[in-house]
């Protein structure tokens, strides 16, 4: 058919939506898809004990709060799909119930994990067997972290279901295991395409645990008779398990539609940069310059680096907003602009940035380190992290290139990040190429392209992204300032 409704929960680190997609015609022959927004909520991490955990239940909550009100508003959706952030897992028992809170992938559990388990595996093969870069978070090593544990929860655990799942679980009761999640765990061999048990056998790892992985688009089913009557809403909205990686939903979306290989830049509390490939690419070429393999919507892999992002900008706003400070994006973002060029630089990815307890204090002891001027205020902190980031960019891009014998003539930005334009100026200015930013809400316009393909609205991805090339506003940013962003890549390269 030509129009549809599709509901859309996109939780990311730090906040989760609802999204109602409507597909229209648009009186001359074409199609667009309109978007509203039905519900925002925050994502709060919880310290309890020594561990740090999502709310899970709240999540939950939240999500059957949004269905409610998509219904109550006068939407039919037909179906429904829900993606999340990579790699965190829930346990279920032998009853189907939740074996504890998830941990958060941010917790100090895995510290010291990537090397341990390097030394116990080897990096060549643990790269050559899952494609994916080294991040503490990955499931690997917190599955191995709570073996170190002896937690008795692993050895309780009938079945993993990676976040996204989990909450499909919750509402249809069916367990099954998306694909592009799969893929993030560091546990999934993308060469053999299966899951493999010789590594979980090594690190004590219960394989009995990990369902077979579906393809993005295979239908989980109905809401639960419990879950139709606690929200009042009919039977008719069947769960679409969709590119349930939010990342790979906002790649989905990226509205590149000349049939060229392309370049993104997936910008939210991670910045993630690459290129779409048929296969992965694992090479110790791909493995030097830790690049992850992850699949993607449409038989795809990405492969893309994981760059730290936005979260060490959303951990000085959360640091001055404690002091009782107001500082909202706009606000710093302005400060930045009227702050001086190139003072002082960071490596975004030094992994001091990954957790610290506090940041602010954490950027001045790096500039300490590295011979350069403190950071005395906010704007002077905020253009460091901005000018860093579109640098690191840069460097990224360069590697996506060496490693696919590409050449880009632009680079692609979605996600909640181009808000802000400077940043996108920025990354203009720092690559010498055009920017072209566009849309905000990727995760979820991926993740209603996949329920649409799902339900036989769109035929196939391509055609999903020309619908996003239609429907929304790409802005594109011009390089300026080159010759000075080429100098100042020269120092960054330095650091
Ligand atoms: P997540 O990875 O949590 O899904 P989003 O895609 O929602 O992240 O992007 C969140 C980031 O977007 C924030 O860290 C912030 O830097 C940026 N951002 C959000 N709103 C604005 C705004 N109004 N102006 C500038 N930047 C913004
Ligand atoms: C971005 C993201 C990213 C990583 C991280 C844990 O939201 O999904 O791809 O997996 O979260």
């Amino acid at each position: 058919g030509n129009t549809a409704a599709v509901l859309a929960f996109d939780l990311g680190a730090g906040s989760g939506r609802a999204l109602i997609g409507e597909l229209r015609e648009d009186g001359t022959g074409g199609r667009r898809l309109e978007v509203t927004e039905i519900h925002r909520f925050p994502n709060q991490a919880v310290t309890a004990g020594s561990h740090l955990h999502w709310d899970f239940l709240r999540l939950l909550h939240e999500v059957k709060t949004g269905i409610r009100r998509a219904f109550q508003a006068g939407y039919a959706p037909e179906t429904l799909g829900i993606d999340t952030w990579g790699v965190d897992f829930g346990l279920l028992d032998v009853n189907g119930e939740l074996l504890g809170n998830p941990y958060h992938y941010r917790d100090s559990q895995t510290d010291g994990l990537v090397e341990e388990v390097g030394e116990l595996v080897g990096p060549e093969e643990l790269y050559a067997q899952s494609g994916v870069q080294f991040m503490p978070f990955n499931t690997v090593y917190q599955l191995y972290a709570m073996r170190k544990a002896a937690s008795p929860k692993l050895d309780a655990a009938e079945t993993l279901l990676l976040t996204p799942d989990l909450l499909a679980y919750y509402l249809t009761g069916r367990k099954v295991c998306e694909f592009t999640m799969a893929t993030t765990t560091g546990l999934y061999n993308p060469l053999e395409e299966s899951w493999n048990k010789e590594l979980m056998g090594r690190l004590g790892i219960p394989a009995g645990m990990f369902l077979d992985p579906v393809k993005p688009g295979e239908l989980v089913g109905p809401l639960t008779e419990e879950v139709r009557e606690e929200l009042g809403v009919p039977s008719t909205v069947t769960v679409v398990a969709v590119g349930t990686h939010d990342t790979e939903s906002a790649i989905a979306a990226v509205p590149a539609v000349s049939g060229e290989p392309f370049a993104y830049l997936v910008c939210g509390t991670w910045s993630l940069l690459g290129t779409e490939l048929a296969q992965p690419n694992v090479t110790p070429e791909a493995r030097a310059l830790d690049f992850s393999n992850e699949g993607g919507v449409g038989n795809t892999y990405q492969l893309l680096k994981n760059i730290m992002g936005l979260w060490i900008l959303q951990e000085c706003k959360r640091q001055w907003e404690e002091r009782g400070e107001s500082a909202d994006y706009p606000q710093l973002v302005a400060e930045a602009e009227s702050a001086a060029p190139f003072r002082s630089l960071i490596k975004p990815d030094d992994a001091r940035f990954y957790a610290p307890a506090d940041m602010l204090a954490e950027l001045n002891a790096y500039m300490r380190e590295t011979g350069q001027p403190e950071l005395q205020t906010r704007g002077q902190m905020v253009r460091c992290i901005l000018e860093s980031l579109a640098l690191r960019y840069r460097e990224a891009l360069e590697q996506t290139e060496q490693l696919t014998d590409r050449r880009f003539g632009g680079l692609h930005m979605v996600g909640g990040g181009i808000q802000n334009e400077l940043l996108c100026r920025f990354t203009a200015g720092a690559l010498g190429r055009p920017v072209w930013g566009g849309p905000v809400e990727a995760s979820s316009i991926g993740n209603m392209l996949v329920q649409l393909m799902a339900g036989g609205h769109c035929a196939s991805l391509r055609e999903a992204r020309q619908l996003v090339a239609d429907s929304f506003v790409i802005r594109t940013y011009e390089p300026e300032e080159t010759e000075s962003w080429e100098r100042t890549f020269e120092s960054y390269s330095r650091l």
